[in-house]
Protein backbone atom coordinates (compact mmCIF):
# COMPACT_ATOMS: atom_id res chain seq x y z
CA UNK A 1 0.00 0.00 0.00
CA UNK A 2 1.51 3.19 -0.87
CA UNK A 3 0.45 6.82 -1.19
CA UNK A 4 1.21 8.57 -4.62
CA UNK A 5 0.72 12.04 -5.71
CA UNK A 6 0.49 13.46 -8.91
CA UNK A 7 0.99 17.70 -10.15
CA UNK A 8 -1.53 19.24 -13.18
CA UNK A 9 -2.64 16.72 -15.33
CA UNK A 10 -4.43 19.28 -17.42
CA UNK A 11 -6.11 16.76 -19.85
CA UNK A 12 -2.85 14.81 -20.34
CA UNK A 13 -4.14 11.81 -20.35
CA UNK A 14 -1.75 9.41 -21.93
CA UNK A 15 1.05 10.78 -19.72
CA UNK A 16 -1.45 10.22 -16.70
CA UNK A 17 -2.06 6.88 -17.79
CA UNK A 18 1.51 6.24 -18.52
CA UNK A 19 2.20 7.48 -15.39
CA UNK A 20 -0.25 5.36 -13.04
CA UNK A 21 1.37 2.00 -15.24
CA UNK A 22 4.96 3.00 -13.99
CA UNK A 23 3.80 3.34 -10.59
CA UNK A 24 2.57 0.10 -10.63
CA UNK A 25 -0.96 1.66 -9.16
CA UNK A 26 -3.08 -0.74 -7.18
CA UNK A 27 -6.54 0.81 -7.24
CA UNK A 28 -7.58 -1.77 -4.75
CA UNK A 29 -4.71 -0.81 -2.31
CA UNK A 30 -2.99 2.07 -3.33
CA UNK A 31 -4.31 5.64 -2.74
CA UNK A 32 -3.69 8.49 -5.50
CA UNK A 33 -3.73 11.93 -4.59
CA UNK A 34 -4.33 14.72 -7.32
CA UNK A 35 -3.21 18.47 -6.67
CA UNK A 36 -5.38 20.09 -9.16
CA UNK A 37 -5.86 21.48 -12.62
CA UNK A 38 -7.14 17.88 -13.57
CA UNK A 39 -8.34 19.27 -17.13
CA UNK A 40 -7.87 22.25 -19.57
CA UNK A 41 -5.37 23.04 -22.28
CA UNK A 42 -4.42 19.56 -22.53
CA UNK A 43 -5.71 17.30 -25.00
CA UNK A 44 -7.95 15.19 -23.03
CA UNK A 45 -10.37 16.54 -20.39
CA UNK A 46 -13.19 14.02 -21.03
CA UNK A 47 -10.55 10.98 -21.03
CA UNK A 48 -8.68 12.12 -17.96
CA UNK A 49 -12.12 12.73 -15.63
CA UNK A 50 -13.33 9.60 -16.62
CA UNK A 51 -10.59 8.03 -15.74
CA UNK A 52 -10.03 9.40 -12.18
CA UNK A 53 -14.22 9.17 -11.64
CA UNK A 54 -13.79 5.53 -12.54
CA UNK A 55 -11.13 4.79 -9.32
CA UNK A 56 -12.51 7.98 -7.42
CA UNK A 57 -12.62 5.72 -4.28
CA UNK A 58 -8.68 5.17 -4.30
CA UNK A 59 -8.40 9.23 -5.12
CA UNK A 60 -7.63 12.63 -3.01
CA UNK A 61 -8.21 15.69 -5.02
CA UNK A 62 -8.19 19.63 -4.47
CA UNK A 63 -9.56 21.46 -6.63
CA UNK A 64 -7.23 23.85 -9.24
CA UNK A 65 -8.12 27.50 -10.60
CA UNK A 66 -9.06 25.09 -13.94
CA UNK A 67 -11.08 22.99 -12.63
CA UNK A 68 -13.22 25.83 -11.10
CA UNK A 69 -13.04 27.59 -14.36
CA UNK A 70 -14.55 24.66 -16.04
CA UNK A 71 -17.52 24.67 -13.04
CA UNK A 72 -17.97 28.56 -14.00
CA UNK A 73 -18.45 27.32 -17.28
CA UNK A 74 -20.85 24.48 -16.90
CA UNK A 75 -22.89 26.10 -14.03
CA UNK A 76 -22.17 29.98 -14.26
CA UNK A 77 -22.45 30.85 -17.97
CA UNK A 78 -18.38 31.79 -18.12
CA UNK A 79 -16.95 32.90 -21.40
CA UNK A 80 -14.72 30.33 -23.11
CA UNK A 81 -10.83 31.56 -22.23
CA UNK A 82 -8.63 31.31 -25.56
CA UNK A 83 -6.89 28.16 -24.82
CA UNK A 84 -9.84 26.45 -23.55
CA UNK A 85 -9.76 22.40 -24.17
CA UNK A 86 -12.96 21.84 -22.53
CA UNK A 87 -15.67 21.17 -25.66
CA UNK A 88 -15.34 17.74 -26.04
CA UNK A 89 -15.99 17.56 -21.67
CA UNK A 90 -18.72 20.33 -21.92
CA UNK A 91 -20.81 18.83 -24.37
CA UNK A 92 -20.37 15.20 -23.31
CA UNK A 93 -23.65 13.55 -21.53
CA UNK A 94 -21.37 13.14 -18.60
CA UNK A 95 -20.61 16.34 -17.92
CA UNK A 96 -23.23 17.27 -15.26
CA UNK A 97 -21.91 13.72 -13.41
CA UNK A 98 -18.24 14.85 -13.81
CA UNK A 99 -19.69 18.59 -12.74
CA UNK A 100 -20.98 17.21 -10.14
CA UNK A 101 -18.21 15.19 -8.60
CA UNK A 102 -15.86 18.13 -8.70
CA UNK A 103 -17.74 20.11 -6.87
CA UNK A 104 -17.49 17.82 -3.99
CA UNK A 105 -14.31 17.97 -3.95
CA UNK A 106 -12.11 20.39 -1.18
CA UNK A 107 -9.54 23.32 -1.55
CA UNK A 108 -7.42 21.51 1.46
CA UNK A 109 -6.34 18.27 2.07
CA UNK A 110 -4.64 16.54 5.10
CA UNK A 111 -4.04 13.18 6.27
CA UNK A 112 -1.56 10.97 8.20
CA UNK A 113 0.76 8.85 6.14
CA UNK A 114 2.99 5.91 7.80
CA UNK A 115 7.10 6.66 6.13
CA UNK A 116 8.99 4.24 5.37
CA UNK A 117 11.21 4.40 8.60
CA UNK A 118 8.14 4.11 11.01
CA UNK A 119 7.54 7.80 11.60
CA UNK A 120 3.98 9.53 10.80
CA UNK A 121 3.84 12.63 8.86
CA UNK A 122 1.24 15.17 8.43
CA UNK A 123 0.59 15.40 4.63
CA UNK A 124 -1.13 18.90 3.01
CA UNK A 125 -2.36 18.86 -0.30
CA UNK A 126 -3.46 22.39 -2.32
CA UNK A 127 -3.44 23.41 -5.56
CA UNK A 128 -1.44 26.89 -5.57
CA UNK A 129 -0.59 27.48 -1.93
CA UNK A 130 -1.69 28.69 1.28
CA UNK A 131 -1.31 32.55 2.66
CA UNK A 132 1.18 32.08 5.58
CA UNK A 133 -1.14 33.71 8.04
CA UNK A 134 -4.03 31.14 8.53
CA UNK A 135 -2.87 28.35 11.12
CA UNK A 136 -3.36 24.68 10.12
CA UNK A 137 -7.23 25.21 11.75
CA UNK A 138 -8.36 28.22 10.14
CA UNK A 139 -7.32 26.77 6.89
CA UNK A 140 -9.26 23.13 7.78
CA UNK A 141 -12.10 25.81 9.08
CA UNK A 142 -12.13 28.02 5.48
CA UNK A 143 -11.90 24.90 3.44
CA UNK A 144 -15.04 23.25 5.14
CA UNK A 145 -17.38 26.59 4.80
CA UNK A 146 -15.69 26.93 1.27
CA UNK A 147 -17.24 23.91 -0.18
CA UNK A 148 -20.75 24.61 1.57
CA UNK A 149 -19.94 28.15 -0.18
CA UNK A 150 -19.53 26.61 -3.31
CA UNK A 151 -22.30 23.58 -2.90
CA UNK A 152 -25.01 25.80 -1.94
CA UNK A 153 -25.32 28.01 -4.80
CA UNK A 154 -23.01 26.87 -7.33
CA UNK A 155 -23.76 29.20 -10.07
CA UNK A 156 -24.40 32.26 -8.02
CA UNK A 157 -20.95 31.86 -5.82
CA UNK A 158 -18.95 30.44 -8.90
CA UNK A 159 -19.62 34.35 -10.58
CA UNK A 160 -18.63 36.09 -7.67
CA UNK A 161 -15.55 33.87 -6.98
CA UNK A 162 -14.40 34.37 -10.69
CA UNK A 163 -15.67 38.16 -10.41
CA UNK A 164 -13.07 38.67 -8.09
CA UNK A 165 -9.77 36.42 -8.80
CA UNK A 166 -7.37 38.91 -9.87
CA UNK A 167 -8.50 41.53 -7.74
CA UNK A 168 -5.60 42.33 -5.79
CA UNK A 169 -7.13 44.98 -3.29
CA UNK A 170 -10.41 43.30 -3.06
CA UNK A 171 -12.25 44.17 0.41
CA UNK A 172 -13.31 41.92 2.42
CA UNK A 173 -16.63 42.49 4.01
CA UNK A 174 -18.17 39.45 4.41
CA UNK A 175 -17.95 35.76 5.12
CA UNK A 176 -19.01 35.28 1.81
CA UNK A 177 -15.84 37.93 0.71
CA UNK A 178 -13.74 36.01 2.85
CA UNK A 179 -14.57 32.56 1.25
CA UNK A 180 -14.31 33.97 -2.02
CA UNK A 181 -10.76 35.30 -0.96
CA UNK A 182 -9.67 31.97 0.39
CA UNK A 183 -10.64 30.18 -2.39
CA UNK A 184 -8.94 32.49 -4.99
CA UNK A 185 -5.63 32.47 -2.86
CA UNK A 186 -5.50 28.24 -2.56
CA UNK A 187 -5.77 27.97 -6.19
CA UNK A 188 -4.23 31.08 -7.64
CA UNK A 189 -1.66 32.23 -5.39
CA UNK A 190 2.41 32.58 -6.57
CA UNK A 191 3.94 35.47 -5.20
CA UNK A 192 2.94 37.94 -2.63
CA UNK A 193 5.00 40.80 -0.53
CA UNK A 194 5.97 40.23 3.69
CA UNK A 195 2.66 41.23 4.80
CA UNK A 196 1.18 38.28 2.49
CA UNK A 197 -0.48 40.95 0.22
CA UNK A 198 -1.13 38.64 -2.94
CA UNK A 199 -0.15 39.57 -6.71
CA UNK A 200 -2.51 37.99 -8.52
CA UNK A 201 -1.80 38.02 -12.31
CA UNK A 202 1.88 37.35 -11.71
CA UNK A 203 2.67 34.14 -13.81
CA UNK A 204 6.43 33.85 -14.55
CA UNK A 205 9.58 32.54 -12.84
CA UNK A 206 11.71 33.68 -10.30
CA UNK A 207 13.60 35.45 -12.05
CA UNK A 208 10.92 37.72 -13.23
CA UNK A 209 9.99 38.68 -9.56
CA UNK A 210 8.86 42.37 -8.85
CA UNK A 211 10.19 44.28 -6.51
CA UNK A 212 9.28 43.27 -2.85
CA UNK A 213 7.51 40.37 -3.47
CA UNK A 214 8.21 36.65 -2.93
CA UNK A 215 6.98 33.08 -4.08
CA UNK A 216 4.50 32.59 -0.96
CA UNK A 217 6.45 29.48 0.79
CA UNK A 218 9.52 31.59 1.09
CA UNK A 219 7.60 33.23 4.05
CA UNK A 220 6.96 31.35 7.26
CA UNK A 221 3.55 29.34 6.81
CA UNK A 222 2.13 29.08 10.12
CA UNK A 223 -0.31 26.06 8.89
CA UNK A 224 3.02 24.17 8.55
CA UNK A 225 5.29 22.70 11.30
CA UNK A 226 8.80 21.79 10.92
CA UNK A 227 7.47 18.09 10.65
CA UNK A 228 4.85 18.41 7.67
CA UNK A 229 4.66 18.03 4.57
CA UNK A 230 2.96 20.18 2.20
CA UNK A 231 2.46 19.75 -1.75
CA UNK A 232 1.22 21.72 -4.38
CA UNK A 233 0.88 22.18 -7.81
CA UNK A 234 -0.14 25.44 -10.15
CA UNK A 235 3.35 26.86 -10.96
CA UNK A 236 4.80 25.38 -13.96
CA UNK A 237 7.89 27.80 -14.15
CA UNK A 238 9.18 26.64 -10.67
CA UNK A 239 9.60 23.28 -12.49
CA UNK A 240 9.38 21.39 -8.79
CA UNK A 241 11.96 23.77 -7.24
CA UNK A 242 11.04 25.21 -3.68
CA UNK A 243 14.25 25.14 -2.26
CA UNK A 244 12.48 24.02 0.79
CA UNK A 245 13.11 20.37 1.86
CA UNK A 246 8.91 20.54 3.27
CA UNK A 247 7.92 21.89 0.28
CA UNK A 248 7.03 20.13 -2.78
CA UNK A 249 6.00 21.22 -6.03
CA UNK A 250 4.21 19.00 -8.65
CA UNK A 251 3.69 20.73 -11.31
CA UNK A 252 6.23 20.49 -13.96
CA UNK A 253 4.47 21.83 -17.02
CA UNK A 254 3.41 18.44 -19.25
CA UNK A 255 0.47 20.32 -20.79
CA UNK A 256 4.11 23.14 -21.80
CA UNK A 257 5.38 20.05 -23.54
CA UNK A 258 7.71 18.94 -19.91
CA UNK A 259 6.60 16.65 -17.78
CA UNK A 260 4.17 14.93 -15.62
CA UNK A 261 5.61 14.30 -11.81
CA UNK A 262 4.42 11.78 -9.62
CA UNK A 263 5.90 11.33 -6.03
CA UNK A 264 5.54 8.25 -3.42
CA UNK A 265 5.07 10.13 -0.17
CA UNK A 266 6.05 7.56 2.35
CA UNK A 267 9.77 7.86 0.42
CA UNK A 268 9.64 10.88 -1.68
CA UNK A 269 10.77 9.00 -4.95
CA UNK A 270 9.98 10.61 -7.80
CA UNK A 271 8.67 9.44 -11.46
CA UNK A 272 8.70 11.75 -14.35
CA UNK A 273 6.52 11.21 -17.55
CA UNK A 274 7.98 13.04 -20.29
CA UNK A 275 5.65 14.98 -22.77
CA UNK A 276 4.25 12.26 -25.15
CA UNK A 277 4.39 14.61 -28.80
MN1 LIG B 1 -3.34 26.13 -11.72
Amino acid sequence: MANYAVGDIQGCYKEFDKGLKKINFNEKKDRLWISGDLINRGPDSLKTLERIYNIRSSVNIVLGNHDLHFLARHYADRKAAKNDTLEELLSSSKCEKYAKFLLKQPFVFSKKIKLKNGVKKKYIMVHAGLPHYLTFKECMNLNKLSQEFLNRNPKKNLKKIFFHHRKNNFKIISMKDKLTFFINAVTRIRICDKEGKIMFAFKKGLKDLPYNFVPWFKLKISALTREDRLIFGHWAALNGKTNKQNIIGLDTGCVWGNKLTFVRLEDSKKYFIKKIK
